[in-house]
């Protein structure tokens, strides 16, 4: 063996770790897969993954997790070759602390055909199965929660459902095989960051089910649960700086290390189907509802998030600490939660949301947390529903002003159509609807009422009530009028005076 292949994480490496580094508190070899991971990223690694890796500390079960991967990377040159082992650290401006994750205890590769992960999720000794699959992956409306039927992924699954590429499609037919085989329940917990993630779940797999038309909807409205659950840690996708700091803090190499804050926080609707780990006892919480939960993180720490990962990026800031610390953003993204999102947030159990807002705010200024703004800004289109423009509905139903969450949502039409050819391609983008809106501002060109009105437009985004409502878009065109002059900020800048302007004269007036 190699001095390299030596000092490379893996099982043989454990006894010879620094003591600085903490290690598995159980037999690793003893451990048997329980339950199935489908979306093996940082996220997974840096919250799920660690959960799981307590819980088997505190109390040892046979809850090994098997991670699938069925989009790029691959996982075998990773996770794969460490035996399922990496390096969660955490860090915040003062600290670097290094734990060895010993929950995952085999990686499986299906990004070529689905066999290799049906053969996994539909085996008897797996009794739940998680996700992080992404927005997208859902293969949902994002205005109506409803499977995209119209998606290219679904036609395809539709049609050949024995060979499977979406997430709905290969859920299906792992369920169909259960049926047939074992017959055994399983819980299907949805860990991404979509609002009633359960329900949307259970939406695209039923719906994809009844077109299967065996039978087998039933059958998984008896057998199948979807609990919804609120997750939260910031991990950023992982650097080489990130590795080389392993290498460099703990003299070992790791290619799967992952980087995270210290908060952390996990709330899981209570509706299981058969065994399910015991999470609960090592700080997730469970519940019989989970709505308040997730508006308040969806629209609090994701909505700041979103809001200054465009606006950051529209201004020339790299990542989200960067942008915190420009003091036009840092004000904007606090009075836009404080006045306009916190009223529309119902109470949360045992949670104060203005302190909420603060203590969210604080992990933004975390420096040690390099987020990208682009990398935030990825997928904007499957993510302003539940950040920006749920809340905005309920304050219109309110009566209320969205003068302040109207320009994240500016941001995010201006993040895509800069990128666009006509604007000169100044970044490249990744999102399912940045070839469409690229297309409309090539038809329409710089008119920014046309520009919003035309992508306003795009049903599956913005619903038709939203849509046709004269307020939200006069305020969207106005913002993005000035994003796309050449000082995007005095959109930000003129938002923050009107709002201004406006709590003036409200208070004026009930004198
Ligand atoms: C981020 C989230 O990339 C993004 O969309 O807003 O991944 C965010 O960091 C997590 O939801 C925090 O829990």
């Amino acid at each position: 063996m190699s001095d390299a292949a030596r000092q490379t994480l893996g099982p043989s490496l454990l006894e010879r770790l620094p003591v600085s580094v903490q290690k598995p508190a159980y037999d690793r070899a003893a451990l048997a897969p329980g339950m199935a991971h489908l979306g093996v990223g940082a996220f997974h690694r840096g919250h799920q993954a660690e959960y799981t890796d307590d819980l088997l500390s505190l109390r040892f079960d046979r809850w090994g997790v098997v991670g699938i991967n069925i989009r790029p990377p691959l996982l075998a040159d990773t996770l794969g070759r460490q035996g399922g082992l990496y390096t969660r650290l955490i860090r915040d401006s003062q600290r670097i602390e290094a734990r060895i994750v010993g929950s995952i205890v085999k990686v499986v590769d299906s990004q070529e055909s689905a066999a290799p992960a049906l053969d996994v999720l539909a085996a008897p000794e797996i009794d739940l199965v998680t996700m992080t699959v992404t927005e997208k992956g859902y293969c949902h409306r994002p205005s109506s929660g409803e499977l995209d039927l119209d998606h290219p992924d679904i036609v395809h699954d539709l049609a050949n459902p024995e060979t499977p590429r979406s997430v709905p499609g290969i859920l299906v037919r792992a369920l169909e095989l259960r049926r047939a085989t074992h017959g055994r329940p399983v819980t299907l917990l949805s860990c991404d960051n979509i609002q009633t993630n359960g329900v949307i779940l259970a939406n695209v797999v039923r719906a994809f089910a009844q077109r299967r038309g065996t039978g087998l909807d039933d059958w998984i409205a008896a057998n199948v649960a979807f609990p919804s659950a609120m997750v939260d840690r910031i991990v950023p996708a992982t650097t080489q700086a990130d590795l080389d700091s392993v290498e460099r803090h703990f003299g070992y190499r790791d290619a799967a290390v992952v980087v995270g804050e210290p908060f952390r926080q996990w709330v899981i609707e209570q509706k299981f189907a058969g065994r399910v780990p015991r999470w609960d006892l090592v700080g997730a919480t469970l519940v019989d509802d989970v709505t308040p939960f997730e508006h308040l993180k969806m629209r609090v720490l994701n909505g700041a998030q979103t809001t200054l990962a465009t606006l950051g990026v529209l201004a020339g800031l790299e990542h989200t600490l960067d942008a915190i610390a420009d003091p036009l953003l840092s004000t904007f993204v606090h009075r836009m939660l404080v006045e306009e999102t916190l009223p529309t947030l119902t109470p949360v159990p045992g949670m104060d949301p203005s302190a909420y807002v603060e203590q969210s705010l604080g992990r933004l200024r975390n420096t040690a947390i390099r987020h990208r703004n682009h990398q935030i800004a990825t997928d904007g289109s499957q993510k302003i529903v539940q950040r920006l423009l749920n809340p905005i509905r309920d304050r219109l139903r309110q009566g209320a002003g969205i003068g302040l969450l109207s320009v994240p949502v500016a941001g995010w039409m201006a993040y895509l159509i800069q990128a666009s050819d006509r604007f000169g391609k100044r970044w490249p983008v990744s999102d399912p609807y940045a070839g469409r809106v690229a297309a409309i501002a090539d038809e329409t060109g710089h008119d920014p009422r046309a520009l919003a009105a035309a992508i306003i437009a795009i049903d599956t985004i913005f619903d038709p009530g939203l849509a046709a409502n004269e307020t939200f878009r006069a305020a969207v065109t106005s913002a993005l009028g000035a994003m796309l002059s050449d000082d995007p900020m005095a959109a930000v800048r003129d938002s923050l005076g009107q709002s201004e302007a406006a709590r003036l004269k409200r208070t004026a007036q009930s004198a």
